[in-house]
């Protein structure tokens, strides 16, 4: 929210989403302040082992990527960055220059803040945008070789055909040749997928709520929250982890000026997080153009980093 301004965007999607019959509203509204700071909660659980595998491969694997890229040239980083991450492929790849793109100003300068000290003759050129359309890069690094960063598994948060346009608009945003790190969460027994959305402490109930919390704070809400609670379901199917929030009661609410109503045990989808086996990866990789080229995971296979390239695409066998 920008001086108390509500994002239309957002006013349109809850409006839409709560609806039904089939209910859902867009995971990207999860992350409001009070939702960020619940999601960096996440990040340090016990339960949650993504960004804690993820963390320990990149600083396993920084000589051997240096190898595969050489130095000098640009990382570019699609979405928020971590403070933990993003140094640890920094000091592998020693590029002249770091393009992070957000949607947040405010939290690319903060990023480029901290990163000053460290790297001090690093050119940090931030843009501030949507990753998941073509992205205009700084004509400052129009000739350097490539590579892009796109961290956390977030690539499963979108249904295959929108990872499908993200990763085309990463290489229509990158270039033919550039070169893309990244990481793709994998499928695995459900008594460890399942209480990493779902743990004992509470933090991924309280981060899904809060989206009840923020319509009704945003968009005049009268939802009662406590009569919803957290759901993280496996949809084998489709490979993913849901979200929901799930109605314990008959109820009746209004929401950015409208009327709705939820049945006892129906629910609102909230998130999607697809995980992947490598040749699924290969294949969601290869239909937005991009060729894996390298590929490291974590000593139980539970995640990977993979390393592909933009290479000339031939149609014809
Ligand atoms: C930030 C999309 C990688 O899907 O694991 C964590 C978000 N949601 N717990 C994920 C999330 C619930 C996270 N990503």
């Amino acid at each position: 929210m920008l001086n108390g301004q509500v994002d239309p965007q957002f006013r349109a999607d809850v409006q839409k989403g709560l609806r039904g019959p089939r209910r859902a509203i867009s995971a990207r509204w999860l992350y409001d302040r009070r939702g960020s700071e619940l999601f960096d909660e996440i990040t340090r659980l016990p339960e949650y082992y993504p960004t804690r595998v993820e963390t320990e491969l990149l600083a396993k694997i920084g000589t051997e990527l240096q190898e595969h890229i050489g130095t000098s040239g640009a990382v570019v980083e699609f979405g928020a960055g971590s403070v933990t991450k993003t140094p640890l492929l920094l000091r592998a790849v020693r590029p002249t220059a770091f393009v992070p793109i957000d949607i947040s100003g405010d939290y690319l300068r903060a990023e480029a803040a901290s990163l000053s000290g460290e790297f001090p003759d690093l050119l940090v050129s931030p843009v501030e945008a949507d990753f998941t359309g073509a992205v205009a890069l700084p004509a400052a690094i129009a000739d350097m070789p490539k590579l892009g960063f796109f961290s956390g598994s977030t690539i499963g948060n979108f249904v295959p055909r929108s990872a499908v346009n993200l990763l085309r608009n990463m290489r229509q945003t990158l270039g033919e040749g550039a070169m893309l790190l990244i990481a793709f969460d994998r499928v695995k027994p459900l008594d460890l997928l399942i209480p990493a959305y779902d743990d004992a402490a509470g933090v991924t109930a309280a981060f899904n709520l809060n989206l009840l919390e923020r319509i009704n704070r945003e968009l005049d809400g009268t939802i009662d929250i406590s009569s919803f609670a957290h759901k993280a379901i496996w949809n084998d199917r489709e490979s993913r982890i849901e979200m929901h929030l799930r109605a314990g009661r008959d109820m009746e609410f209004s929401a950015a000026g409208e009327d709705f109503a939820i049945k006892a045990g129906e629910s609102i989808h909230t998130e999607n997080s697809h995980k992947y086996d490598l040749r699924s990866a290969r294949i969601l990789l290869s239909a937005g153009g991009w060729t894996a080229k390298a590929e490291w995971s974590s000593d139980d296979d539970g995640f990977s980093l993979i390393l592909a390239e933009a290479m000339p695409v031939y149609d014809a066998p």
